[in-house]
């Protein structure tokens, strides 16, 4: 939309690679590329050289029962199975199907059962193949937990957790492989299908245990990426210019040459369930007729960017707004805007196309488009989805009742280029290019861990080593300043959130009155996060305590046709305990993790004047604490998952002290009381964090070290 323009092409293409050799793209067959110089950026002293990013090829399939959608295959356990999957923007983890889920009794008219267990090979194709984890001889088992992930679309269900080994690509075209890391294996077809997590939180399976590094932050630390960062769009099955548009996923960058730059860079909001949020400043619809109908009333809509939904989830407002531009049908039975043979018709004609107009208000005045033309907006589902009987047409639509179901899915990311830096709290949202044949041009996004930013001329936000210089330099008015706004805006931050918590937490919504008093003082702008949901104060729901309750909200019981529905089985779930995950944050819970404490925010503040790790000024303090969690965790401590504990352990009821193999796990199912795999209190993880590592160094055996409960 917005042409190249130089200036923030300028910026981020300076990170484009100088010495890769090969491209890193099949590169990756196990052979770990690494840039000694990455412009626009300075390695630290002692660092040789940083990974380079590692392009993930996506498939020829495209699956789904919410549409069809590109997929990319991981080679899953040991022996490998190949699994194809999406990405989820949001999780952190690897979720494959699990075996069960495509098996059901089959019954005659009378509902006698005629064969036992049969395995659908229709559904195990659509949901991308299953990973059998009683077959795989590196599953270390967890148990069922909530599988969380927006579950304010009702998208509940269980999962059966555990560890595995996780390669990317396929066999062939191995990329980088985490020995252990986290698996969710999904029965609930409220997820169909499988997905590669890219958040970089960690995973809360429970109050007592430590948090599990996510699949990022285990590739980032075994240094397979240059940073806890991708680029990616979900490509576009409809026809371009002739052409199909694969998918695009880059760990540790993005592809230069799928996007068309533009000067907006988002920050990322503190809420690490909502945190890629943008703010939607016009929604417009033009069509054959009309070219410029306003979809969009409301003042404030701020929406969510995830992948791991297909649909666009919008207030009921402009929903209705779209029924009567377009003539859209809600279908009360399924929820979904279905799309019938007439209505059809009458769309290609109209052509309609909608343009987002996103911005982030009270950072920036700058904005950016997408435009969706119809084509990116005629999906097809299928059954089960919504409980469907057969194939439909739909326009990817949902109501969206209150601002924690306000949701861009992969609809949106069909023309948009997404850019997360996870470490530096911020993202970045293009159009795709389409230009075709352009030669792919992978440009690494290289961690804080490793570099300095080279300084820029220009309005973008100072680099770290600018900010240190500044207040080195004796520009002590600026650090000042930085403090204050930085501060300041973590205030609001704190405020908000404590009012989101007034149900549960009245105390702390006394202190929060008394404290906007104080904040009242400071100009007349809203006390509000910039980047936070504004339009209520009920954007988080403090999380349940842990619970043995079988979850029965499904998404497919709309029509109450779950019984028949392929693959709905959680019968086993509901025999065994089902634990409720700490909503895989890393706070330590949500409420306590909304609010520093004195003493913590003295460190923040600290940071922020020292000019440490306060690259970015209006970033808060919260994120910055989110990303001191992150690290905490070598290679060679993940790999010490692999399979099997140090014989001596001595930390669960039934700690394993053979090699396992499946049955075992399967029968016993005794890992539930599996002890904290990476303590943070350790000097490990301080060391790991702050010592500028570099990438040829480290991997001498700490592995017994976390283990500090050890006899
Ligand atoms: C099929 O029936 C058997 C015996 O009743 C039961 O154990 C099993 O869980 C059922 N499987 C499914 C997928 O419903
Ligand atoms: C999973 O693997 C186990 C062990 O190899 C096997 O007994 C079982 O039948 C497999 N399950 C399915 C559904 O393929
Ligand atoms: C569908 O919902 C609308 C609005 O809620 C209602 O007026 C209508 O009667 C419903 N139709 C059916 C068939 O339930
Ligand atoms: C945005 O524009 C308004 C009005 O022109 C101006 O007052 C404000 O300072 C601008 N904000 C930023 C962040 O540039
Ligand atoms: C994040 O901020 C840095 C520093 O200001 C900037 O160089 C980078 O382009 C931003 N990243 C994204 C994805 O917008
Ligand atoms: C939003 O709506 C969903 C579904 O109706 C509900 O579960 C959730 O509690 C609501 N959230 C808030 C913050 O009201
Ligand atoms: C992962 O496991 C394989 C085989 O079990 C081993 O060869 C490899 O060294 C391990 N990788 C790491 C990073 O430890
Ligand atoms: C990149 O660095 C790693 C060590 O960090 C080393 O094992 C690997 O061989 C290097 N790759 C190449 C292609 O030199
Ligand atoms: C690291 C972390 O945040 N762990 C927390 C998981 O959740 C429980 C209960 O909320 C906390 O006690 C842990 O500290």
């Amino acid at each position: 939309m917005v042409p190249s323009s130089g200036r923030r092409r300028a910026f981020l293409v300076a990170v484009s690679l100088v010495a890769t050799r090969s491209p890193p793209c099949r590169a990756a067959e196990s052979v770990q590329n690494n840039l000694t110089s990455v412009s626009g950026y300075t390695l630290l002293p002692g660092v040789a050289s940083v990974p380079a990013p590692v392009r993930v090829a996506p498939d020829q399939d495209w699956l789904g029962v919410d549409g069809y959608w590109n997929t990319f295959s991981l080679l899953v356990g040991e022996p490998a199975a190949t699994v194809h999957v999406q990405v989820s923007t949001a999780s952190q983890q690897i979720w494959s199907v699990n075996a069960q889920a495509c098996t059901k009794n089959m019954t005659d008219s009378s509902g006698k059962i005629t064969a036992l267990n049969q395995v659908s090979p229709e559904c195990v194709e659509t949901r991308g193949r299953l990973y059998n984890q009683t077959a795989s001889q590196s599953w270390h088992q967890k148990g069922y937990y909530r599988l969380w992930l927006e579950k304010w679309l009702g998208l509940e269900g269980n999962g059966l957790f555990g560890w595995d080994s996780v390669g990317l690509g396929q066999t062939g075209e191995e990329g980088p492989r985490l020995n252990s890391t986290v698996i969710g294996t999904l029965v609930s077809a409220n997820f169909w299908m499988g997905h590669i997590g890219l958040h970089p939180k960690p995973t809360n399976f429970s109050a007592f245990e430590d948090p599990v590094p996510s699949f990022m932050t285990g590739l980032f630390e075994q240094k397979s990426i240059p940073s806890l960062s991708f680029g990616y769009t979900a490509g576009a099955r409809y026809i371009i210019d002739g052409n199909i548009v694969p998918a695009s996923l880059t760990l540790g960058g993005y592809d230069a040459s799928r996007t068309i730059p533009n000067e907006l860079t988002f920050i990322m909001a503190p809420d690490n369930e909502r945190d890629l949020v943008v703010g939607v400043a016009g929604l417009t619809a033009s069509t054959t007729n009309n070219n410029n109908i306003n979809l969009l009333e409301r003042e404030d809509l701020n929406m969510f960017i995830d992948s791991t939904v297909a649909e666009m989830w919008l207030p009921i407002d402009v929903c209705k707004a779209f029924e009567d531009a377009f003539g859209l049908k809600y279908d009360n039975k399924t929820n979904l805007y279905l799309v019938d043979d007439v209505l059809h018709q009458n769309l290609l004609a109209q052509n309609p196309s909608i343009t987002f107009t996103l911005g982030q208000k009270y950072t920036t005045n700058a904005t950016m488009q997408i435009t969706l033309p119809y084509a990116a907006m005629d999906l097809e589902a299928s059954p089960p989805y919504r409980g469907l009987q057969q194939k439909s047409r739909y326009f990817p639509l949902r109501q969206g009742g209150n601002s924690s179901q306000w949701v861009l899915g992969r609809t949106f990311l069909q023309e948009a280029y997404l850019t997360v830096d996870w470490e530096r709290h911020n993202f970045s949202v293009s159009a795709v290019d389409w230009s075709y044949g352009k030669v792919q041009d992978l440009t690494a996004i290289v961690s804080p861990q490793y570099v300095v930013q080279n300084p820029t001329t220009g309005s973008k936000p100072l680099s770290t080593a600018a900010i240190i210089g500044a207040a080195l330099g004796g520009s002590f008015l600026f650090a000042l300043s930085l403090i204050a706004v930085g501060w300041w805006l973590w205030r609001r931050h704190h405020l908000q959130k404590l009012e989101t918590m007034k149900a549960q937490y009245e105390a702390e919504v006394a202190a929060a009155a008394a404290a906007k008093k104080d904040a009242a003082e400071t100009p007349e702008e809203p006390p509000l996060s910039p980047m936070m949901e504004s339009d209520t104060g009920t954007g988080i729901i403090p999380k349940a305590e842990l619970s043995a309750e079988p979850v029965v909200h499904h998404e497919l019981g709309a029509s109450g046709n779950e019984k028949d529905a392929l693959a709905i089985n959680e019968v086993d779930n509901t025999e065994r305990q089902i634990f409720e995950m700490e909503g895989c944050i890393p706070e330590p819970k949500e409420a306590g993790g909304r609010q520093l404490s004195e003493k913590e925010s003295m460190v923040v503040r600290e940071r922020i004047y020292n000019g440490v790790d306060s690259h970015n000024p209006a970033v808060s303090p919260l994120a910055q604490e989110a990303s001191r969690r992150l690290a905490p965790v070598s290679p060679s401590e993940v790999t010490m998952l692999n399979g099997r504990l140090p014989s001596n352990t001595n930390v669960s009821p039934v700690s394993p002290r053979t090699p396992r193999d499946g049955a075992f796990l399967e029968k016993t199912d005794t890992f539930f009381q599996l002890p904290p795999y990476c303590p943070r209190d350790g000097r490990v993880a301080e060391e790991s964090l702050f010592h500028p590592i570099s990438p040829l160094e480290g991997s001498t055996d700490t592995s017994r070290r976390r283990f500090s409960y050890e006899s």
